[in-house]
């Protein structure tokens, strides 16, 4: 049986009406693991949402299966989108799906490989800028004010539309969920959990996290020159900035940093100990939890945003060494029964 995708499942909840063209690659219905030794660990009921097990490998897909459906509804021909990577890959996807143009706007030479291939086999155009994610959304803004492209960065509320539907996921598997953890980079993803939640009446503590090197909302100023080795959150002027702040406040949670180590040793956690592989950013809400603890949250999910898959690169520098041998039963066997 073919999945339904979240603009189907979670229709009456959406803005569409009966007869809008609507796209799907499958996306949302993502599944909710349990962790238990990261449970173990912090004292506290923990699941993981596997994002990374969308369409695209990110959760970009469920609010960019909304984003571009609108778009095509409302007659445009091309989408466009800045991106540190996820929302490129997604946006290029779905572009395709609904026949459009899509063009992408990423800081050169800092989105992880899957990424850039994902982006550049469904066909964009893909604009290395040589700037980060902040310019390249204000070049994005100003560019589809002079043509008629469609903007599908999460500014669009279609975007926050399609995103919320996580929350409407969680709350159908875990109706006691006290806490959630999730990393926050443009601050669309926690802005739209936030809004999903509150349409089902629901409270619950928000902890968002932030790559030190890049963390704004934490240090509530602008970051001019953001740097962190999860690059998909290195973003030092979010576009969600007042949604987010607003929701960590009304949700009583907090927005707080995890330094690079705790992020990569969270990674290597994740991946050596629970069997789930997710990327350097995803990593980000699960060293929050790990650094600063459950507070007074008993069920918590974490939100792993996006596939490891995505980067290798990382996955590598992180990882142990391949074991060279030689093609005889007795070279395999020491390396397979030996010691070392
Ligand atoms: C894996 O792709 O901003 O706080 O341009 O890819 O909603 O921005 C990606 C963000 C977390 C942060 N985890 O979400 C982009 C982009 C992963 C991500 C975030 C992103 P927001």
């Amino acid at each position: 049986m073919s999945r339904v995708g979240l603009i189907e499942r979670f229709f009456d909840d959406l803005p569409f009406e009966a007869g809008d063209p609507i796209l799907t690659l499958g996306e949302g219905s993502t599944p909710l693991v349990h962790a238990p030794r990261l449970s173990e660990r912090v004292g506290a009921e923990v699941h993981l949402k596997l994002e990374g097990m969308n369409p695209t490998g990110s959760f970009k897909d469920r609010g960019m299966c909304a984003a571009v459906s609108a778009a095509v509804k409302d007659g445009a021909k091309a989408v466009m989108c800045a991106s540190t990577g996820n929302t490129a890959a997604s946006a290029a996807a779905y572009a395709t799906r609904g026949g459009l143009t899509g063009a992408v706007i990423v800081p050169s030479g800092k989105i992880a490989t899957g990424k850039l291939a994902q982006s550049l086999m469904h066909g964009a155009k893909v604009i290395a800028l040589d700037g980060n994610f902040d310019q390249a959304l204000a070049l994005t803004r100003e560019l589809c004010e002079r043509h008629p492209i469609a903007l599908v960065n999460s500014v669009n509320p279609w975007r926050l539309e399609g995103q919320k539907t996580a929350a409407f996921e969680l709350l159908e598997d875990l109706p006691t969920i006290d806490g959630l953890c999730i990393p926050v980079g443009n601050a669309g993803n926690v802005t739209a959990y936030w809004k999903g939640f509150q349409e089902r009446g629901h409270d619950l503590y928000l902890y968002g996290f932030q790559a030190a090197g890049s963390a704004p909302l934490v240090e509530g100023k602008v970051v001019e020159n953001p740097e962190t080795v999860a690059s998909a959150i290195r973003i030092g002027n979010p576009a969600r900035w007042e949604e987010a702040v607003a929701a960590f406040r009304d949700s009583r949670g907090l927005v707080r940093a995890v330094t690079d180590d705790e992020i990569l040793a969270a990674y290597r956690f994740l991946a050596g100990e629970e069997g789930v592989f997710c990327e350097p950013a995803s990593a980000a809400s699960v060293a929050g939890l790990l650094k600063y603890g459950p507070g007074d949250a008993t069920t918590i999910a974490c939100v792993l945003t996006g596939h490891g898959l995505k980067d290798p690169d990382n996955a590598l520098r992180q990882s142990g060494s391949v074991l060279p041998c030689k093609p005889t039963i007795e070279a395999v066997e020491a390396l397979v029964i030996g010691e070392s």
